[in-house]
């Protein structure tokens, strides 16, 4: 007997599609299939990095000047690859590649940009500590000229996102992703080999009892900042707080995604701009968060609403549920 709870993430696409945009020719739900199959090939890698010459690094460094591990290179590839493959992908960005890349055979016609970071976090794979791919779609206009530069595709606020979501490579291995629609969680069975609805329709808690943030820069942090953390230490929202700070963006951006509390990483001595990096972490993050029901923002402004300037820019990012994400409003004003 087949369980009614069976519904895979392609199943799930396609119901939203019909449900929501009646015209969609079934294209989007082609190109997520690309990325789930480059999921389940990077996921079958970090569930075994510690076997063959899988851990460590290449030895090289990327356009951030970080290390590259191996299994970064293996993520981009796998990525590319899947998404070039699909035939309505135009143009593909990279934390990884220094510029955007046209999907040569179909820049003229591909109506989609898939930005994505192939496997963040990915200095903790040595450790066994969860990481994750993250991914963002526009949309881009056909360019039968080939003329167009294809920074000019990529390069659009985080409101213009037709779907985001990331693959969080944990005790299970979790697809999150939203088309507008609400954010849906599906977990990968391995005996199958498919993302299976486990968590629909995720809301994010108003008010949680976490705060995420790397305590070693707090001296360094603004002042608002340190007012702010001194308050949810001190319980002025009425209720004690602990501290769970992972050093994987999409490891503690799931967990506030489910439990709510706040993650923050404020301006710092060594970030004055942030650390992350807006095209392809806070933007899709912040579209999940805001689909959820809670707010992300650069301390000042919604993260939705930054025109980028350019595809490696850095921002900060504080991501969680509105009581707290207003709190700190109220300091930082
Ligand atoms: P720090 C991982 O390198 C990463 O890009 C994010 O995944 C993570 O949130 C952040 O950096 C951690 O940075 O400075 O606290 O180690």
């Amino acid at each position: 007997m087949i369980p009614t709870t069976l519904l895979t993430v392609q199943q799930h696409i396609l119901e939203e599609q019909r449900r929501y945009h009646p015209e969609a020719t079934g294209e989007f739900s082609w190109l997520l299939s690309g990325l789930t199959l480059a999921a389940k090939m990077v996921e079958s890698r970090v569930r075994r990095a510690g076997l063959g010459d899988l851990l460590g690094s290449t030895g090289e460094s990327n356009v951030q000047g970080e290390t590259v591990q191996k299994l970064d290179v293996y993520a981009n590839h796998a990525l590319l690859w899947c998404l070039g493959k699909r035939g309505n992908v135009g143009v593909m960005a990279s934390e990884e590649n220094d510029s955007p890349i046209f999907v040569e055979r179909d820049r003229h016609h591909g109506r989609y940009v898939v930005i994505f970071d192939p496997l963040d976090g990915s200095s903790n794979i040595d450790v066994n500590v969860s990481v994750g791919t993250i991914f963002s779609i526009l949309r881009r206009e056909p360019d039968p000229e080939r003329k167009r530069d294809p920074l000019q595709d990529v390069l659009q606020p985080g409101v213009q996102q037709i779907a985001a979501g990331y693959v969080v490579y944990g005790s299970s291995c979790m697809l999150v992703y939203t088309t507008g629609n609400g954010v849906h969680g599906f977990t990968l069975d391995p005996d199958i080999g498919a993302f299976i609805i486990s968590h629909e329709n995720i809301r994010m808690p108003s008010a949680g009892s976490l705060y995420s943030v790397n305590e070693a820069n707090a001296n360094t942090f603004p002042e608002p900042y340190q007012r702010f953390l001194g308050a949810l230490r001190s319980g002025q929202l009425g209720r004690s707080y602990s501290s769970r700070y992972i050093g994987s963006l999409v490891a503690d951006f799931h967990r506030t995604l489910l439990k709510g509390g706040i993650f923050l990483y404020p301006p710092t001595r060594s970030y004055p701009q942030g650390k992350l990096r807006l095209m392809y972490e806070a933007n899709p993050i912040a579209f999940l968060a805001e689909q959820a029901g809670g707010k992300a923002t650069t301390g000042t402004r919604r993260i939705l609403d930054i025109e980028p300037e350019s595809l490696h820019q850095r921002t900060p990012l504080i991501v969680g549920g509105t009581e707290e994400m207003e709190l700190l409003a109220s300091y930082m004003r």
